[in-house]
């Protein structure tokens, strides 16, 4: 049995060794990345059984994402390589213009994983699992990467298979009137919602609540059970699960790079989610493995195990005054 499979586009992420206009960086650090997989990942290290699919090519870059998916222990018997096509790139813009801030600039166009589809979809793995998670990224790469995010949820709402869906949403790859329907459909197939103030008035075609506690109920009509709201650096967390509410404060760490973060919050409440950790302590998971990514460059490779989880979470109930020695 597979803990959560995953489908989406992995990438290779350049990520300049300075801050600043990318113009002016001359070296660079070569990452693998791409949201669904930073997940899997994460999930994985913290002790469950994850697979990935997606289409990749047979060039070098493709060669490296599936090394490095199979390195961390990632399933990859449902990722197809193809002819003629290469793994997408992108590249991370640090600190500049907004300090504290990256911004990512894709060169993905006409990547392999655009191609996938539903007929690409390995309907037994996704049945064989206990989560189903995508993400609003796929279906703005293409059509048929839409069509297949869409049939992969059917087949695992028929299966029983639960769904998580981190709304992801990237003004880079489609409007906001060509992504909301889409959203919206998933959104309201899902089990698990996890998205953030933006994205949730993208959802809702309106601003919503200030108060994360009251926006966590208008999002609750859309039909999940489970939500996870993200709001960033400053404030942290909130979530709701099956009627029961909670918070989880964020701590101060030095940003080197704030890209992964909402990927790592996904990844450390799946993983308390399935273990049947109380909301509070899957929050608490996330929140820690979001402060752990941003803390260098890359978007999973500071994700903990479970026994750096464990430091850290009992660091944090002393208030960081412990000595591990
Ligand atoms: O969440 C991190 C991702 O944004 C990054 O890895 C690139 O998957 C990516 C995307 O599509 O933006």
């Amino acid at each position: 049995m597979i803990d959560v499979t995953a489908i989406g586009e992995p990438l290779v992420q350049f990520n300049p060794l300075e801050e600043g206009p990318l113009k002016h960086a001359p070296l660079y650090e070569k990452h693998a990345a791409g949201s669904e997989a930073n997940v899997v990942i994460g999930v994985s290290r913290l002790g469950f059984n994850t697979a990935y699919m997606t289409k990749l090519g047979r060039d070098e870059f493709s060669k490296f994402i599936l090394s490095t998916l199979k390195g961390e222990g990632v399933d990859v018997s449902g990722i197809k390589q193809i002819d003629g096509k290469n793994c997408g790139v992108f590249f991370v813009q640090r600190g500049y213009p907004i300090p504290g801030r990256s911004d990512v600039i894709y060169y993905r166009s006409d990547s392999a994983a655009k191609y996938f589809s539903p007929e690409d979809l390995d309907g037994k793995l996704i049945s064989n699992s206990r989560i189903l998670h995508v993400s609003g990224i796929t279906p703005a790469l293409s059509n048929s990467c839409r069509e297949a995010t869409l049939e992969a949820v059917r087949i695992a709402r028929r299966g029983g298979v639960k769904i998580s869906f981190d709304t992801n949403y990237r003004r880079k790859l489609w409007t906001e009137a060509e992504a909301r329907q889409t959203l919206i459909e998933i959104s309201r197939d899902c089990d698990l919602l996890l998205t953030d103030p933006d994205d949730a008035r993208i959802l809702m075609g309106k601003k919503v609540d200030e108060d994360p506690l009251q926006a966590l109920d208008e999002l609750e009509a859309l039909g999940p059970s489970t939500i996870v709201y993200k709001l960033g650096a400053a404030r942290g967390l909130a979530g709701l699960s099956n009627g029961e509410k909670a918070t989880s404060l964020p701590v101060k760490v030095p940003v080197i790079d704030s890209i992964g973060a909402g990927d790592a919050v996904v990844a450390g409440f799946l993983a308390g989610y399935l273990a049947g950790d109380s909301l509070q302590r899957s929050l608490d998971i996330g929140s820690c493995c979001a402060a752990l990514t941003v803390m260098r460059r890359g978007d999973f490779e500071n994700l903990p195990d479970r026994s750096d989880l464990e430091k850290w979470l009992s660091a944090k109930e002393q208030g960081f005054e412990v000595d591990f020695r």
